[in-house]
């Protein structure tokens, strides 16, 4: 066998997956995101239209439930926000109705989630996404979203126990990837 037979690809062969621990994280058709449908979005009766959009963009539902959030839970999920000014209003918002709490996994569905979510400001957010579509004001944004694949994973672990994620294979699943 020759030298170099056995080398590592040329550098710049374009690779999507990279080494496990190295960044950017592997491309992953596994990777989870947290969205949430908060009080306002269930109140104003949008959770089937949410989870369409989710189902219809070709994303795999992997847990959910409707559940009242306790002001602990909210404040955790919350904790980068804890010293803003609005951070007591936020928590009494989302602890003020039922919210749908939910899984989803899919190749990008972290940033991919964010684009159909649309900006934190419904004002700044164009028509085509939810909160350009469906809502006004910031502190009445409807979704929330996981905003890195770090903070999926942490916020899934606050919201869900291991028992509530399935496992299943999606019967489309060779439809939606090459
Ligand atoms: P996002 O939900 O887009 O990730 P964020 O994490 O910065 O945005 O803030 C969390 C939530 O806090 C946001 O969805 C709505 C609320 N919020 C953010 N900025 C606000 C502001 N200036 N006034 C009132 N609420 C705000
Ligand atoms: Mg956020």
């Amino acid at each position: 066998m020759g030298m170099g037979a056995s080398a590592s690809p040329a550098p710049d062969t374009p690779r999507r997956e990279a080494v496990r621990g190295s960044e950017p994280a592997m491309a992953s058709t596994e990777e989870r995101t947290f969205i949430a449908i908060k009080p306002d979005g269930v109140q104003r009766a949008l959770v089937g239209e949410i989870i369409k959009r989710f189902e219809q963009k070709g994303f795999k539902l992997v847990g959910m439930k409707l559940l009242h959030a306790s002001e602990e839970l909210l404040r955790n999920h919350y904790d980068d926000l804890k010293d803003r000014p609005f951070f007591p209003g936020l928590v009494k918002y989302m602890h003020s109705g039922p919210i749908v709490a939910m899984v989803w996994e899919g190749l990008n569905v972290v940033k991919t989630g964010r684009v159909m979510l649309g900006e934190t400001n419904p004002a700044d957010s164009k028509p085509g996404t939810i909160r350009g579509d469906f809502c006004v004001q910031v502190g009445r944004n409807i979704i929330h979203g996981s905003d890195s694949v770090e903070s999926a994973n942490t916020e899934i672990n606050l919201w869900f126990t291991p028992e509530e994620l399935v496992s299943y294979k999606s019967c489309v699943h060779g439809w939606i990837y090459d």
